[in-house]
């Protein structure tokens, strides 16, 4: 849903402009000393990056999930990591509280997380438990006023920076599965809370991911997200639904930009006497490319207008991240081919992009697990 068209247009210029001008520009850098600059950071801010999705009585956007997905169109045609660091204050490090938090927790957190001045973490993984999520094994155990949390959380995409997570946590001991898992809200200081030391990924550089450890750390009970325990696992479940769609308008975005710089360098490079944009092997490489960038984004926009609408998307949204990241995948592989032995180069950037799309097809839920949801989901409304 797209409430005033030109107040989007105006966003979404001003968005382009800034990746253009600001943010493609420091693409190297960034991937060289793994450190986004505080000034880009600072413009984040300014523009209200941090707060997109965040409903506009906290100090958000608010805006709807077409609109959104429309902006990280846009966001998408740079360097993932830029969008890393505010993509969780609009997304998974943000949505339990949005979603499913009590008034004081929204009015507490969500300024904070749509201005920028505290970063949000989403810790569901566990080193034992990734896919599997319903066999988490981080326990909450009920103190008085507090809950006292022990485990260890994996793979914790901005958890450096992180200013609070939302963790899944067992309350219930003796429970398996998806019952007796609630979520919280624990700030970064907690006495408990520790961090692991940066791990060293295959891109993405500039976006920083860690353990995060508890031990006997003490959270309030006030921070049980919407005061309920028990839960906690459908509240990860909605976030990443809504996560999902996101991930693969990004997927989409990258794809157009990859596609961009493809296109350009097979009019410039010539080979036997004429541009390689001439030959028919190299064209349909660009053509399928354009194809399913277009699938994709069709995908996603009916995907964000079904979130809209208030239906259930956990199927489209499934559909949308498999489609998405596996077409940004098959496109990064023909952007190398046509770039040829300089595709293989650091010095054209193409090779960056390669490496860095490869985690969409890994995170908030592996193409398998996309293709599990999209089945199960297809067999209970067929028994029903
Ligand atoms: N929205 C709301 N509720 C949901 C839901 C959704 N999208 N998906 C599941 N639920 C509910 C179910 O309805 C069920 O509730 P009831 O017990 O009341 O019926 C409960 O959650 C458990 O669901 P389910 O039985 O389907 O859980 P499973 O353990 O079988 O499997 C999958 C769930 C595999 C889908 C889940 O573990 C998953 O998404 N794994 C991937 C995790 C992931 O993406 N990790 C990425 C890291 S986070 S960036």
């Amino acid at each position: 849903m797209i409430r005033d068209q030109e107040t989007v247009n105006i966003l979404l210029d001003t968005i382009s402009r800034f990746v253009r001008e600001r943010l493609v520009p420091q693409e190297a850098h960034v991937a060289e000393t793994d450190q986004i600059p505080q000034e880009l950071v600072d413009e984040m801010k300014e523009l209200g990056l941090f707060g997109l999705s965040i409903p506009e009585e906290y100090g958000g956007m608010g805006l709807t999930m077409e609109e959104e997905v429309l902006a990280t169109f846009e966001i998408g045609k740079t360097s993932p990591c830029f969008r890393s660091l505010f993509a969780t204050n609009n997304g998974i490090g943000a949505q339990g509280i949005v979603i499913d938090g009590t008034p004081e927790q929204k009015r507490h957190y969500l300024p904070k997380l749509a201005s920028g001045e505290i970063i949000g973490a989403f810790a569901l993984t566990e080193p034992d438990s990734g896919s599997d999520a319903a066999s988490l094994r981080t326990s909450a155990r009920r103190d008085s006023d507090f809950y006292v949390l022990n485990g260890t959380k994996r793979y914790i995409t901005n958890a450096p920076e992180a200013g609070i997570f939302t963790v899944m946590a067992r309350t219930t001991p003796d429970s398996r599965g998806a019952q007796g898992i609630s979520a919280f809200i624990v700030e970064r200081g907690t006495p408990g809370l520790a961090l692991g030391p940066i791990d060293k990924k295959m891109g993405q550089k500039g976006a920083h991911i860690c353990d995060v450890i508890f031990e006997d750390c003490r959270v309030p009970a006030a921070n049980l997200i919407g005061g309920r325990e028990e839960v906690g696992f459908k509240t990860a479940m909605k976030v990443l639904d809504k996560g999902r769609i996101n991930i693969a308008a990004v997927c989409v975005g990258v794809a157009e930009r990859m596609l961009d710089d493809a296109l350009r360098y097979a009019m410039e490079r010539k080979q036997f006497g004429k541009p390689i944009a001439e030959f028919q092997l190299i064209q349909a490489m660009l053509a399928d490319s354009k194809a399913e960038i277009y699938a994709a984004r069709s995908m996603v926009i009916d995907a964000a207008r079904r979130r809209d609408d208030g239906l259930d998307v956990g199927t489209e949204a499934a559909c949308a991240k498999l489609f998405a990241s596996e077409m940004c995948g098959r496109v990064a592989d023909r952007a190398v081919q046509i770039f040829g032995g300089a595709g293989y180069l650091a010095e054209y950037g193409i090779e960056r992009f390669y490496r860095d799309v490869r985690l969409f097809r890994i995170f908030e839920g592996t193409t398998q697990i996309q293709q599990l949801v999209i089945a199960r989901n297809m067999i209970r409304a067929q028994a029903d």
